[in-house]
């Protein structure tokens, strides 16, 4: 079944006509029209694809399977969808409730021809969750790029070198081993700025006996890695090991029982346990993963508040850490699939606690 008649079936079960895509990645993973501008109407007979003119000729290449229409240099997308409404005689319209602003949302209320406009969950998201063997095959490179990225900058990484030009070699490295992009900013958090999950690299210089974490991650044919270490600048003291080993424990444990059936809050507690038991559970406050495809942060997660059963062909990352105030951090992620028995984990790179 192509990605279009799966929309098609959600027609079906939410009883509209028809559907307005918006959001950038589902237009994408719907049409194969990577502009990530305009919109994707698709009616049971009916299937539009609006966009402006700076995409004519990749969106007619990308998206065979769909007409495709070009707005007017005043961007009346209103007058194309309406065009299509009356040709198929749609009354109720659905629409991606998740990616919709309000004043979008008003001024197609006053200016679309279709009686009702039906606000859509996250169902066109979730359609992305089960990767195929050919979206699997492209985060499976991006991740080994990261992995090369992550092998070439321990050379890099000594006293007097600031957090910046860390992340710069990381990004250099990823694009020349094929990356297209970065999948997000990569962090590069030294000392006691690793006690910031999210800390953006900056001027500060590396010191002997910091702990350096770098979360990196950059898209090959539009899907996205992550992948996240920690490693000392010397020799590491008691407690640096102790944190360390906790997380190392944490991770490993959730990796060794991945397989698909079990709910995403559960895998969350095994790693949270493993935290607190060893005392540090207030220093571990963001869930424990995500999915990931061609959007960097997707559903399913490993949260807490996670119900979803996790199945196979879902991509996830197991990223546990404990952040100190005052003192530092430590993260080690990975990014996985997971497969009919288990997982696959498509990270490479060490994971013992390397001292340089
Ligand atoms: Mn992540």
């Amino acid at each position: 079944m192509t990605n279009y008649e799966r929309v098609e079936a959600i027609l079906d079960e939410k009883n509209i006509d028809a559907i307005l895509v918006s959001d950038g990645y589902n237009m994408r993973y719907i049409s194969g029209f990577t502009g990530a501008t305009g919109y994707l109407f698709i009616s049971k007979n009916v299937r539009k694809l609006f966009t402006d003119s700076r995409y004519t000729v990749a969106a007619k290449a990308q998206a065979p399977d769909f007409d495709v229409e070009i707005v007017d240099g005043g961007r009346n997308y209103a007058a194309l969808i309406n065009n299509a409404i009356e040709a198929d005689g749609v009354k109720k319209l659905g629409f991606e409730a998740n990616n919709f602003s309000y004043a979008q949302y008003e001024s197609f209320k006053k200016s679309l021809k279709a009686k009702e406009l039906v606000p859509v969950g996250n169902d066109l998201s979730l359609l992305r969750v089960k990767k195929t063997e050919e979206e699997i095959a492209n985060l499976r490179q991006a991740e080994h790029i990261g992995d090369i990225a992550f092998n070439e900058i321990l050379s890099h990484i000594k006293p007097g070198v600031t957090e910046l030009e860390i992340a710069a070699k990381i990004e250099y490295i990823m694009k020349c081993n094929g990356a297209e992009k970065l999948s997000f900013e990569t962090i590069v958090a030294a000392g006691i700025n690793g006690s910031k999950p999210h800390a953006e690299p900056g001027n500060y210089k590396i010191q002997s006996g910091d702990l350096v974490t770098m979360d990196f991650g950059c898209v090959y044919n539009g899907y996205c890695s992550d992948m996240t270490r920690t490693v000392c600048v010397g020799k590491a003291n008691a407690k640096q090991r102790e944190i360390y080993d906790i997380v190392l424990k944490a991770q490993t444990a959730v990796i060794d029982t991945l397989k698909p059936g079990m709910k995403g809050k559960e895998y969350d507690k095994i790693a949270r346990d493993i935290i607190a038991d060893a005392g540090y559970g207030e220093y571990f406050g963001h869930g424990l993963g995500h999915s990931v495809g061609l959007e960097i942060h997707e559903d399913p997660r490993f949260s807490v508040s996670e119900e979803r059963i996790i199945e196979a062909g879902t991509i996830i990352t197991v990223e546990p850490g404990i952040y100190i105030p005052d003192f530092g951090g430590v993260r080690i992620e990975d990014m996985l699939v997971l497969t009919e028995d288990g997982c696959e984990d498509f990270a490479h790179s060490r994971k013992d606690l390397i001292e340089l």
